[in-house]
């Protein structure tokens, strides 16, 4: 990626297509004087927020309200200017054209942030956290992405990484001057202070599984044979009328795919073609080839039965099906149509079926007895709860970075024990605390940081 920090740069910042009001961002040493020839008003010069025209030469190209934000104190950190125009694909066109004309260039994706990032407005785990902010499903996610922006996340790092700095001070004047007595620290409290960083390094890995949660959602595949009631399923969880139900067996050829928001967390609800023996029917077949597909993707199995009817050589097909797929996702065993006259019990399938499910539930998708227990059950899976507001995120690169500083302080603790091993502990020391600082993008790479920014959306 071309990221030049020294000219001006301009893009669309809101959603392309029509809207009433669209953001143009421009950013850089030059954003005042190309406004200056592009913009005509009778605001004062002093004022922060200006009405008037975009003009090319003497047309008019549209009326607009612009904000001038002056450098330091801007999300740039260079000066910077928000033209508000009419939220028209050509007009925006137009005003995007006539700034490149006069001296911007296209802004990269997510270059805004970068030069926020390298004019030290925000650090690195900061600016992840803007595209995670963007990107979040729910609420929740919504609200965790912005603890990282408000800086919660890095405010963690950097004590961790300050009272190992300070340790490492101590330890290296002891290394410098082995026979003098100053600035000692018992090895006791060495490894007292090590203990503290390692509790909190481990506090920050476990918000991992919850991030990914938070951020990716949790996969629900439903599958079951023919007519137990899947679609019925998925639109009684929806609340509406999304899938074909019908009594015909195999209606659903095609796997269906819906997002709801479940007590914040965003949770991915997919109906499957019924898994059957034999089908004459090649639409069918290859919408139940789509099923076995989205059955390996999946973080939830949840498997319908129709407890009105006996199992028959479907459900063992079924289950031959699942055995065979090395699965790791839990299965949550459904005996559907509870309002109906019942023939199958928890205690037939698991006899019959050799399967492990992680929960049985008995429910009726027509009736909706039983449907808000079966998003309990999923909600215990994901371990989120949305009245926790101090959840943070960690990415995957966190996760790593995070991995090998508590190794890193593991080997110090260990080596510290060891006598004139006190040179490894430090050198361990320090790889803790570069890989605290790489997570706030303290010397990290081109490479890491074209990453990083090449997945924002342009005009961030
Ligand atoms: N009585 C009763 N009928 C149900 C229930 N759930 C689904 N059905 C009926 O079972 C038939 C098949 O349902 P459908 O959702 O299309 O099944 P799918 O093939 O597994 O997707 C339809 O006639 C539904 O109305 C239930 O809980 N109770
Ligand atoms: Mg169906």
């Amino acid at each position: 990626m071309n990221y030049l920090r020294e000219d001006t740069i301009a893009a669309l910042s809101t959603a392309a297509g029509k809207s009433a009001i669209a953001v143009i961002r421009l950013s850089g040493n030059e954003s005042f004087r190309i406004m200056n020839k592009i913009f005509k008003t009778h605001s004062k010069s002093n004022q922060q927020v200006r009405y008037g025209y975009i003009v090319d030469e003497t047309k008019k190209k549209d009326e607009v309200i612009c904000t001038f934000f002056k450098s330091p104190h801007t999300y740039t950190g260079e000066d910077l200017i928000e033209i508000s125009v009419h939220g028209n694909p050509v007009i925006i066109n137009e005003v995007l054209t006539l700034l490149y004309k006069n001296g911007a260039r296209p802004a990269e994706p997510g270059e805004f942030t970068y030069r926020a990032f390298l004019n030290g407005k925000i650090d690195l785990a900061e600016a992840e956290a803007v595209c995670a902010l963007i990107v979040s499903k729910t609420k929740t996610s919504a609200k965790v992405a912005l603890n990282n922006i408000s800086g919660e996340l890095s405010l963690k790092i950097k004590n961790i990484r300050d009272s190992l700095t300070n340790l490492v001070a101590f330890m290296e004047v002891s290394l410098d001057h082995p026979d003098e007595n100053i600035m000692f620290l018992s090895l006791n409290e060495k490894f007292s202070r090590l203990d503290s960083c390692i509790n909190d390094v481990q506090d920050l890995l476990n918000f991992y599984k919850t991030s990914k949660i938070l951020q990716h959602g949790v996969k629900v595949v439903i599958i079951g044979k023919p007519n137990v009631g899947k679609s019925s399923l998925l639109n009684t969880i929806l609340g509406k009328n999304r899938a074909i139900v019908t009594d015909i067996a195999g209606t659903t050829t095609d796997t269906i795919e819906e997002t709801i928001d479940c007590h914040g967390v965003p949770l991915t609800i997919i109906d499957t073609a019924g898994i059957r023996n034999h089908t004459n029917n090649s639409i069918e077949f290859l919408g139940q080839k789509r099923t076995k597909e989205v059955v390996s993707e999946a973080d939830i199995l949840v498997w319908l039965f129709d407890s009105s009817c006996e199992l028959d050589k479907n459900d063992i097909e079924i289950a031959n099906f699942l055995e065979k797929s090395n699965l790791v996702a839990p299965i949550i065993g459904i005996l559907n149509k509870s309002d109906l006259y019942q023939k199958l019990s928890f205690t037939n399938i698991s006899k019959s079926l050799k399967l492990t499910f992680f929960a049985f539930l008995s429910l009726s998708a027509k009736t909706e007895t039983g449907v808000a227990e079966l998003l309990k059950e999923i909600d215990k899976f994901s371990g989120v709860s949305d009245s926790k507001n101090d959840y943070l995120m960690i990415n995957s690169r966190h996760y790593s970075l995070l991995q090998n500083a508590l190794e890193s302080l593991i080997k110090t603790k260990q080596t510290l024990s060891i006598q004139n091993a006190d040179e490894i502990a430090c050198f361990e020391a320090v790889n803790a605390q570069r890989a605290l600082n790489e997570i706030l993008g303290i010397n990290v790479t081109q490479d890491i940081l074209d990453t990083i920014f090449s997945t924002f959306c342009i005009g961030k």
